[in-house]
């Protein structure tokens, strides 16, 4: 990169305003209008003061918040980055699977557990199934061109699809070849702090911000067809709904 101030443009001494607050607004204009990219590598710290003229540690300070909204991203031992961050229509009932290819990524899984089982009584009491009732109980580490995105843990009721090794690298596929996909889908969406195997699979720090989504899929006929709940690192998703009033 060309020196980082001629590119984003050189601070103010004479502002009033902070200096670490005028860097974090321009790097984040030059993110917004695409003058920095996703995935851009940000010179080190000690080549930014000097860039600047200011203290490495203005130049943390200034850093250090925008990691936490995300907006960059830290990798060990290789700097920081301009987050790659996917952008999520939440209007659409879409496949991880279709919303990665959507975007010219290769989806791709792990599968953490695909097992047969019983639902749990606080799966009873939470979502409203029957005691008893069989399910599959399918873990999934979720990767866009080899990149974990999301750790997924989804139920689906066990009769819908007659063998679990129906389903393969998409849900979504094999309930539709049983004309199950689903029509309608409530979600909920929550910040949490990623556990320690969450922030292990998901290259992330433990307590790092995540995003929980908690989809409840149901058929035409108002049956329910899937639970999911996927955690999302806080840096790597955007979630986007259209509005009309
Ligand atoms: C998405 C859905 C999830 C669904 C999965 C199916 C959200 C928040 N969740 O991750 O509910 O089970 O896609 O994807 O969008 P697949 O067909 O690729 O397995």
């Amino acid at each position: 990169m060309d020196n980082i101030a001629n590119v984003i443009g050189a601070l103010n001494d004479a502002s009033r305003e902070p200096l670490y607050k005028q860097l974090q607004k321009k790097l984040r204009s030059a993110i917004e209008n695409g003058l920095l990219s996703p995935e851009d590598p940000l010179p080190a710290e000690r080549d930014m003061a000097e860039a600047f003229g200011v203290s490495r540690i203005t130049i943390r300070k200034a850093l250090e918040e925008l990691v936490r909204e995300g907006l960059l991203t830290r990798r060990q031992g290789s700097g920081t980055f301009v987050a790659n961050r996917v952008e999520k229509n939440f209007s659409h009932l879409t496949s991880f699977s279709e919303d990665m290819r959507s975007r010219g990524l290769t989806p791709s899984s792990k599968w953490l557990e695909k097992v047969e089982s019983v639902v749990t009584p606080e799966e009873v009491m939470s979502y409203g199934l029957s005691p008893g009732m069989k399910i599959y109980r399918l873990s999934r580490l979720r990767f866009a061109d080899g990149e974990p995105m999301s750790v997924e843990y989804t139920i689906i009721p066990a009769h819908c699809i007659p063998d679990i090794e129906n389903i393969d690298s998409s849900l979504y596929e094999a309930l539709s070849k049983e004309g199950l996909r689903p029509a309608r889908a409530l979600q909920r969406l929550r910040a949490v702090l990623l556990s320690k195997e969450q922030a292990d699979l998901l290259k992330a720090a433990v307590n790092d911000p995540g995003l929980l989504v908690e989809r409840r899929g149901f058929t035409k006929d108002g049956r329910i067809i899937e639970i999911a709940q996927s955690f999302y690192r806080g840096d790597t998703y955007d979630f986007v709904a259209e509005l009309s009033g």
